[in-house]
Order: structure tokens, then sequence, then C-alpha cells
């Protein structure tokens, strides 16, 4: 057992010996790491309460292409509250928890917000005591570890299972066989009309369960990976092993390469991969404890986590209809009460379509069975609207192509915005038709972040600090708990407390960019953070703008000089592989940074810093260290956001548009407390409908005519001469400023200066830091599970 300092100690000791055959003072730290995290795995699954308080409780499974879970031993140890014998313990052995946490890499099973939502989403589940599981890929390879060669993005792979992976546990036994390729055959049975997929080529999932434990209420649930690998009923018109190759592929990489035919075929065949072994393990799981499926959706529910699991739908029917002998009416019934759908986002690029070349042949039964809804579908709207056009525009094959977000709003009975923006632009414009159709379909979850990870683990001295002052009740109820700091605003002595606890955290981090990234920064200076994956709507770009014109202001205005508070802008982000215009920008803010950082002058009051690969665990230690965050998209194309609730939870002040839950931030904390900017929803509607020109501003504003001239004439380059370098970004504004950052130049630039005059008014500044703690609370994916609990899930509570 591992609750007490003595049995613990013990058990590591013993453990090292029986897994890798050495005493303390021999093992490698990877070993070290390797056997606290399995003693940790097992205390939790065997100390959890047991499974049949659950039975024929409503849970849901929670359908994910991504789960990027960071590391996993601080949080577990912390929820299992064992955390502090461990670490006693450990120090009596001779070791050092902290060098044993840092021995753990990042599961980076994910690429971004959506990823680290299904986390959040996951602890917060368990830790209010909720039954829910995880259902993805057990990718081989995570998303790409970045390097910068010369200030240009490489991407390098990343083999995050190179090591035991210490939390999961193996379940052959629960296997499944997933067909793919082959025909349909009908035949007559009992006098109904059946079908069968049959010459099919079978790929078996594999599960890896991995538990995810609950904060202080022995709940544990799991997140179930799915790996990919040949079936023992393998095809035998077929080298074995080319076969087994293809199988591997399945489960090798997060979201491979889709711009040539065979990229798409694997792309919808993960897709289909896990979603049909995740369908096939809920039936399971139901009708051990249950006679048929009738009553699944009472007992369940699956969330499709954007398009990606959509085929889920036409699989669900499927199963019903093909294996469990329903017929389409009640299969449609079940179905369609069993699944709900969140939508992240409305850029097109994001809403899938497959052609149907490539499912039909692919997946050909569950393709007939999309025949089918799209019929009967486009029927149904025929018959209410009398609209033949509206019937194309809503129909789920068009054009030769099947449309996954229409497929999931017509076969779920829930369909949820991220943000309360998001979710009136979906509800007005991008789905108004859809809403008008089902009027009681869709509805707003703004989204949250588990307050345990992202204030109370990687936020110590603030957390302590919090405590000290309203007590520890935040913990299970921060939305209400924390706006008690309000009353102490004017609390001088606490408020110069909170100021050293962000120190304590901005020296940590500037000691951890020294020692990754070799560059020193100020202490001192206002830590400005945009952190986010790199994309032309989020607009690193117009930071990058702004600090080419400090640059120009500082270099040139001696009064601006010794006025400006000094400030360090430090980026973080991943740009995709294909995506050139991204890693152009990567390539500028490098170049940017090392002549900025490399002038005398300049760089006593300005730096500006372009963390190396980015991910969960570069985020703890930012997170808890940003006085300025940066949420700049243009107005309308951020769903949420959810980077933005990180750093508002930990004190700082956001510069931002009324974009995402930016809007919501703002309605909590008042235009005091945050720096808003920028063109609002209706501005850049309207901004759509006209002749707008980026080349008039260039022309008219002379501080962007400057900072667009040094763009290619060799100002920001490599060897200060005029070349094209960046001629791809000064061509898109110029010529299309699709994002309207010139448009929005000007406003930003009188936010900065409003945050960097604000700043050198510690007193001001350290209260509108309390207040956004104080109204965090909000932003607790707690809040949110709740939300999704009550509107959607249904689900009861675990009872101790
Ligand atoms: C992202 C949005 C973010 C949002 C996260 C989580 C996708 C497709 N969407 O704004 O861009 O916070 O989802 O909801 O990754």
């Amino acid at each position: 057992m591992l609750n007490y300092k003595q049995s613990f100690k013990d058990s590591f000791k013993q453990a090292l010996a029986a897994k890798f055959g050495k005493s303390i003072k021999d093992a490698s730290i990877q070993e070290q790491y390797f056997v606290l995290a399995s003693l940790a795995r097992d205390y939790a699954r065997s100390n959890k309460i047991s499974g049949a308080q659950f039975v024929n409780k409503r849970k849901v499974y929670y359908f994910s292409m991504e789960f990027l879970m960071g590391r996993m031993l601080t949080n577990n140890l912390m929820n299992l509250g064992i955390y502090d014998i461990c670490r006693e313990g450990l120090v009596e052995l001779g070791l050092d928890i902290n060098a044993i946490e840092d021995a753990e890499g990042d599961q980076g099973l994910g690429n971004g917000g959506l990823g680290r939502l299904a986390a959040c989403f996951i602890d917060s589940i368990a830790s209010l005591g909720y039954q829910g599981y995880g259902n993805t890929i057990r990718y081989k390879y995570g998303f790409f570890k970045q390097r910068f060669e010369n200030g240009y993005q490489v991407e390098h792979p990343d083999p995050w299972l190179k090591h035991e992976n210490a939390w999961e546990v193996r379940h052959s036994n629960s296997s499944v066989e997933i067909p793919f390729w082959g025909h349909v055959e009908s035949y007559i049975e009992d006098g109904k009309v059946k079908f069968k997929h049959v010459d099919c080529e079978y790929v078996r999932a594999v599960p890896y369960d991995m538990p995810m434990v609950g904060d202080a209420n022995r709940v544990v649930n799991r997140l179930r990976m799915w790996k990919a690998e040949a079936s023992e009923n393998y095809p035998t018109n077929k080298e074995f092993f080319a076969y087994e190759n293809e199988c591997r592929a399945i489960s090798s990489q997060l979201y491979p390469d889709d711009t040539t035919r065979e990229g798409k075929i694997l792309r919808l065949k993960q897709q289909y991969f896990f979603s049909a072994a995740g369908l096939n393990w809920a039936v399971r799981k139901h009708l051990e404890n249950n006679e048929s499926l009738e009553n699944f959706h009472e007992l369940n529910v699956i969330q499709i986590n954007d398009t990606h699991p959509a085929v889920v739908v036409a699989e669900f029917m499927r199963l019903l209809i093909d294996d469990y002998d329903y017929g389409w009416d009640r299969a449609w019934e079940i179905t369609t009460s069993s699944l709900a759908y969140t939508n992240h986002t409305i850029l097109s690029e994001a809403l899938e379509k497959w052609p149907v070349d490539i499912i039909q042949p692919l997946l050909p039964r569950v393709y007939k069975i999309i025949e089918e809804i799209n019929l009967r579908w486009s029927n149904q709207v025929l018959a209410e609207s009398n609209d033949p056009e509206k019937v194309y525009r809503m129909a789920i094959i068009r054009d030769n192509q099947v449309h996954m977000a229409h497929l999931a709003i017509v076969g779920s009975f829930s369909v949820n915005g991220v943000a309360a923006l998001h979710t009136e632009i979906l509800k007005e414009t991008e789905m108004a038709e859809w809403n008008e159709f089902f009027p009681n379909k869709f509805n707003n979850k703004t989204n949250g972040v588990t307050h345990r990870r992202w204030f109370k683990y990687c936020n110590p001295d603030l957390s302590e600090l919090v405590t000290s002052k309203i007590g520890d009740a935040w913990n299970k109820n921060p939305e209400d708990e924390f706006k008690k700091l309000l009353k102490f605003v004017d609390d001088k002595e606490f408020l110069d407390a909170v100021y050293d606890a962000k120190q304590i955290r901005k020296n940590a981090l500037k000691q951890h960019i020294l020692e990754r990234e070799g560059i020193e920064i100020d202490e001192n200076s206002i830590f400005d953070i945009q952190v986010k994956r790199l994309h032309a709507y989020k607009r690193q770009l117009l930071n990058a703008l702004h600090i080419m014109y400090l640059y120009n202001r500082l270099n040139s205005d001696e009064e601006f000089y010794s006025n400006f508070h000094p400030q360090t802008f430090i980026f973080g982000a991943k740009a995709a592989p294909s995506y050139a215009f991204a890693k152009n920008v990567i390539k500028l803010i490098n170049t940017m940074s090392q002549v900025i950082n490399g002038n005398d002058k300049i760089s006593k009051k300005l730096k500006v810093v372009f963390v190396e690969d980015y991910n969960v665990s570069y985020a703890e230690f930012l997170m808890p260290a940003a006085d300025v965050s940066e949420q700049i998209s243009l107005a309308t194309k951020e769903a949420s956001g959810t980077g933005n609730m990180k750093f508002m939870m930990n004190g700082a002040l956001t510069i931002g548009t009324m974009d995402g839950a930016n809007v919501e931030i703002h309605d909590l904390v008042g235009s005091d407390n945050i720096a808003i900017f920028g063109l609002a929803k209706e501005e850049v509607n309207a901004l759509k409908n006209t002749n707008y020109n980026a080349a008039d501003i260039i022309h008219t504003d002379k501080r962007v005519q400057l900072v667009m001239n040094q763009l290619i004439n060799g100002f920001f380059s490599e060897y200060g001469v005029a070349n094209d370098e960046f001629r791809m970004i000064y061509d898109e504004l110029m010529f299309n400023d699709e994002y309207y950052l010139l448009k929005d130049f000007a406003s930003y630039v009188d936010a900065q200066e409003r945050i960097n005059n604000w700043y050198k008014d510690k007193e001001k500044w350290t209260k509108a830091c309390v207040v956004n703690i104080a109204m965090s609370g909000f932003f607790s994916s707690d809040r949110t599970i709740e939300d999704y609990v009550r509107d959607i899930w249904k689900l009861e509570k675990k009872h101790k």
C-alpha cells in the first residue's frame, strides 16, 4: 500500500528489484519513474470504488481523435492523495521526486485545444464522481516534436512509446475485429431482407486502458486507446507482411498527411477503426448487465468530439440492424437517442467531407446505410420545406461527398458549440437552417479547464496563498469560492503577496527558458505570452508586426524609450507540417528575435523568445508566469480558446478581441480588468461586404508602411539584404489580409500601450490580477462537465 511511508518505501524497493533487478543506487531515473508510476497505477486500480456501484448507472463515452494528456505522474499522485507520502519516502531513499517527475515524457496524442479539452474533461468527470470513459487511438507516434534549424521549424517524430508506458494495461481479450473493403451481399432470413459485409479485410483493434483518477474520491475511470494489429483472420490474397504493415499504419500517427488519396483512406480508416471499436465496447459492456440494446440509450451516451468520430452514426445503425436484427425505425430511435455531437470550429477546412469514391469501397455496408439515412433525411426536408435547394444544401451526400457534420447533426439528439459566441454563430449563421429544423437540438457548453492541473498543481505558490486567504473549499467549488478573493482587492499586503507569488513563477520560467532556449530574460519585464497552434486566424503575425513597430519606435523615440516598461514577448506554437504560411511566420519571429535580442540598446526594453516544442508540460511553466495573455484572433474565428482560461486562472490579464470565450471573460471581469481591442463580430461581418483594401491602410499609417517595407527590404532577414524570405507574408497582407490584421493594427497598438502603462502601477495591476483569478472559477471544466451532465448526459453521481 502506498498510503504509508514505510510500506511505500518497501514497495518501491521491491518493485525496482522485481521489474529491473536493480537496487536504488543502480536504477536509472527512467527506471525509478517507471516503478513509481506503475505503483501509482496499481494503487489506483486496487483502491478504487467497486465497479458494482456503477452497474446500470448512466455513463458517457467520449469519442475523440485526440487526448492531449501531457504528463500523468504528478496529477495522479496528487489526485490519489499520496504525493507527499511518496515525496517524503523518496527523500528517505535518497531520491528526488521532482527529478523523477521530469523523467516522464509528455503524452502528446493531440495537437491543440480540442485534445487538451478532452483530457481536462476526463479529469473532471472522474473528479466529480461520474462514470465516463475516453475512447481514442493508441498512436505509436505522438504529435511531432518541433526543432528550430536556422529559425525554421523542422518536424521530428515523437516515439513516446519507446519506453514501456507505465500507465497502460493491454486487454487482448477485449479485442475487436474491424472490417474494411469487400462488398455487401443481401439474403433473405425469416422473410426479411438482410445484409452482410463479405470478402472484407479485418484489422484487429486491441485496447490499452489507462486509469483516469478522480480527485480524492477513489473514482477511477479509464481512457481506452485502440491499437491496430493484424487479424488472425488475415486476407489470403495478399502478402501477409504487406497486410500487416497496412494494419499497423492505422495506429501509427496522428493526422497523417491527407493530401493524397492514400492519406485520405488512412484517415478515414482511423476514424472508423476507433469509432467502431469503441461502440463495440460500449455495446458489449451494456449487454453484460442488460438483456438487449432496447434500453442502451437510457444507460449510455456517446459524445462525438468534432466530426472525426461521426461515422459512428452509421456504424450504430449497421450494428443494430445487421447484428441485432432491429428494424430501421427502432434502430434510428436508439441511435439518435444515444449520440450527441460537439462542434469545435466554423472554419470550413475542419468540417470534414469524404469523397464517395473513398468511403464507398472502404466501408461498403456503412456507406449503404449513410445513403439510406441521406435518402430519408432528404425526403423529410423536402416534405417540410418543399424546397429542393434546401434539400441540396442540407444533404448528407452532396456532390459526391459525404458531409460528416451533417451526418452528425442528423444522427445526434444534441449539438453543442463550445462558447456562447460560437454557439450563437452556429445557430444564427453557420447552421441557421439546421437550428430552424431542430429548434431544441442546439445548445452551448462553454469550455473549461481543470483547475487542478492548471492552477493547483502548476502554481503551488499562488494556490497556497489563495487557500491561506479563503480556505480550500475552492478545490471542490471554484466558481463560488474563488469569488471570495474579491473581498481582498484592497488588501495591500495580500496584493504584495500575489505579486511575489507571481514573481516566483516568473523566475522559474526564466530559468527554464535559459536552460531550454539559451535566452536570458528579465523577470521584472512584462511577460507577454502567446501560446497556441500556429494559424493565420489566431494572428501571431499581428503580434509580430506590433513587435516590429515597437522596435522601430524604441529606436527612434527617446521619450518613448525611457517611458516604456520592459516587455518580453514569448511565443510557443507548432505549425502543421504542410502549412507554408504558418511556417513562414515562425521563421519571421525567430529572425526578429535574433535581431532584437542581439541589439544592446533595444534588448534592455524588448526581448522575443519563441520556445521550441511547445507542449502541455511547457504550458505548465508558462501559464503561471504570464502577466499578459494574448488572445488576438479575428472575432468570429476562434470557437472558444482554452489557453485564455488557463492564463486568467493564474492571474494574467488578457489582451484580446471579442472572440470565443474572451467575450465571457470580459463579461465576468468587466472592461477595467481586460484590454479589449479590434473589430467585433458585427464589424467583421459588415467588412466582408465591402471592398476592403489593406493597401489603403499601408498608405495612410506610417507605422504600418515601415513595418511592411521591413518585411521585404532585408531588415529582418539574415544577411540584411533585400530578399523574398517573407514575401509570402507581405503579399498576403498587401493583397488579401483575410484576417484583417492591418485593420486591427492601430487598435492593437493602443491596447498594448494601455497594458504597458498599466503594469507600471503595480497595485492597480495586481488588483486586476486578483479580479481575474476571482472570476475564473466559471472556467473550471468541473462547471463545464456539470453543464453537460445536466443538459445532455444526465449522469448520476456515484456514492462513496
Ligand atoms: C478548437 C478551437 C478552439 C477550442 C477547442 C476546444 C478544433 C477543431 N477546434 O477555439 O479552435 O477551444 O477546439 O473546443 O481544434
